[in-house]
């Protein structure tokens, strides 16, 4: 693998690399109070030298109410005081370029905050210069402006309620598809869309290596702002393809420096994805798309749960490995700072299974095709947090959705379950250092409890220790660097019939590689042809000494067991 920097890289450098996102709120506090921050990121640089990532994505530390802890940015081009400054960014971007690390940034550009100048300004008057930059409109005919029903149209907000708010001031509503404080921006309006342009170039030039775009695929809104379920009535709009493509021309088509773009989609779909990220489109290099993470929801909606199987999970990402085969490029990932830890929902956190599993969970993304993403701290297998009092919660879906459910005479009793299985707030606990009070995070009381599983599950006691779920993250990400078939090869899928085995070859120039993945507490029995002409294969990853034996000599694969085979 070319090193990460090397100004030589080839156009498609990030196919061969891995990610590793960090939630700065979480991650490390470096100034003591009690809030991840810059200086934080920049005292763990040796953890992330370490496990060997190429890329680092830092979700919003720009100036913000913190309303939706970043999402809602009301200055782009300054550094919000909670997380440092604008220098201590540049220390950042030049520390990870001395490590051959590059820094990709979260832009979230379908809203800003509603304390942002661009707001305040569209919002002073009917008549400013600005008002078109946002969705301004009258209430619905024959309705008081306020009242409920009087919204626009029927679109509800990602977290809770209508996704109108009512302006007295100036007898309007403006949409927000996600919080009050998050007003949607007017991406018809090309002075819009020029703002937005103007200032990623001034972070490229400021040392920025890319963007991982916020929800990129709800900014092309249909002009009538068709009435129905928002969600779908906004995602993928008419215009989508040609605002990337624009966004390419105006930014990135004649950057001197290699780049990587990421477009979060939520509802996108393998055809939809094939066009985002074809390179002869010139619009992202790649997508997060949502299908797995989306499996299990309910009737009532996200928090309303139906089980999942593995062959439910592995039928989505094999779907997305054949439908991008040819054409696009796949982000891969188990969780994120808006999904629940990867080893309580894919893999099994009981004490005794969880290590397996995660390492498993781990074995199989960072062996299919495509871009691995390690969130912070799956890298150690830390866990969801089993919430007990709503005191506990800090995410403005969550305690929406308790306040929403609370209107409608559902108790937190009756929620919890949902809101312990995915609640943002499970992945939004402090990074695990250590076992010491504060796990290392924070030396002043965290901003968000501490998962008191630290004193087992932390990176002190993870580093260097063979067979720890670190070391093993470290073994796949030197494989992807080491081994092209990782990074280039083709994917079979196979035995997708079993229930509990997760199994596809890759193969390059004749070069082949078998994964094998037990998703169950019992042992299995790998089908005979599966193994038919591995006999003498290289184990090149195993989960234990115990499950390469099992395999190479007795075909069985131990429970929560995984190992990669390779011959040429
Ligand atoms: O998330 C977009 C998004 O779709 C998520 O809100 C997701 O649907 C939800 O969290 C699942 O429960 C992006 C950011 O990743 C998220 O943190 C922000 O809250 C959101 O956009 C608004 O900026």
């Amino acid at each position: 693998m070319p090193h990460a920097l090397d100004q030589d890289l080839p156009r498609d450098w990030w196919k061969a690399a891995v990610v590793y996102q960090i939630y700065p709120r979480s991650f490390a506090d470096g100034d003591g109070d009690g809030i991840g921050d810059l200086r934080g990121v920049l005292d763990h640089l040796d953890h992330l030298e370490h496990l060997g990532v190429d890329v680092v994505w830092l979700s919003p530390v720009y100036r913000s109410p913190q309303d939706d802890n970043g999402y809602d940015i009301s200055d782009y081009q300054d550094i919000d005081p909670v997380f440092g400054s604008l220098e201590v960014l540049d220390e950042l971007i030049a520390a990870l370029h001395d490590r051959g690390i590059r820094l990709v940034m979260d832009l979230v550009v379908n809203h800003t905050s509603d304390e942002h100048a661009w707001f305040a300004d569209s919002r002073s008057s009917r008549t400013s210069a600005r008002r078109d930059w946002y969705w301004w409109r009258p209430p619905r005919d024959g309705h008081t402006g306020g009242e409920p029903g009087a919204e626009p149209n029927a679109w509800r907000s990602f977290f809770s309620g209508p996704a109108w708010e009512w302006d007295e001031a100036t007898g309007e509503y403006y949409l927000h598809l996600f919080s009050r404080k998050q007003p949607d921006l007017n991406w018809e309006n090309p002075e819009v869309r020029e703002a937005v342009y103007a200032m990623m170039r001034w972070w490229l030039a400021r040392g920025v290596d890319g963007f991982r775009m916020d929800v990129i695929n709800l900014v092309s809104k249909p002009e009538d702002l068709t009435d129905g379920d928002s969600f779908h009535a906004v995602a993928d709009g008419p215009r989508m393809h040609e605002f990337l493509a624009e966004m390419h021309r105006e930014v990135f088509a004649d950057h001197p420096r290699a780049h990587l773009t990421v477009g979060e989609m939520p509802g996108v779909d393998v055809d939809q994805a094939r066009l985002y990220t074809d390179p002869q489109r010139r619009e992202v290099d790649m997508v997060f798309q949502f299908e797995h993470v989306d499996l299990g929801i309910g009737a009532g909606g996200k928090f309303d749960r139906t089980p999942v199987t593995m062959p439910q999970l592995r039928a989505s990402l094999m779907r997305w490995q054949t439908g991008l085969a040819d054409r696009g490029w796949n982000s891969l990932y188990w969780d994120n700072h808006d999904q629940p830890r990867a080893v309580s929902r894919f893999g099994d956190d009981d004490p005794a299974w969880r290590e397996r599993s995660a390492k498993t969970l781990a074995t199989v993304l960072h062996t299919l095709r495509g871009t691995p993403y390690v969130y912070q701290g799956e890298e150690l297998g830390m866990t969801n947090l089993p919430f007990a009092e709503l005191g506990q919660l800090r995410d403005i879906e969550s305690l929406n959705h308790v306040a929403e459910q609370a209107g409608a005479g559902v108790g937190f009793e009756e929620l919890l379950p949902g809101l312990r299985e995915v609640a943002r707030d499970n992945a939004r606990t402090p990074v695990q250092w250590s076992a010491r009070p504060g796990a290392g995070f924070s030396d002043a009381e965290p901003w968000i409890g501490v998962n008191p599983n630290h004193l087992e599950i932390n990176a002190e006691a993870q580093v260097g220790v063979a067979g720890s779920v670190l070391e093993h993250y470290r073994t796949l990400i030197a494989l992807r660097h080491d081994l092209p078939v990782v990074a280039h090869g083709s994917v079979t899928p196979l035995a997708m019939d079993h229930p509990d085995l997760w199994a596809f070859g890759r193969e390059l120039e004749g070069e082949q590689l078998l994964t094998l993945a037990c998703f169950s507490r019992e042992p299995l029995a790998l089908p005979g042809e599966l193994l038919e002409g591995w006999a003498e294969a290289e184990v090149v990853v195993s989960t234990s000494a115990e499950a390469a034996a099992g395999v190479q000599e007795g075909g069985v694969l131990l429970g929560w067991e995984s190992v990669v085979l390779r011959r040429r």
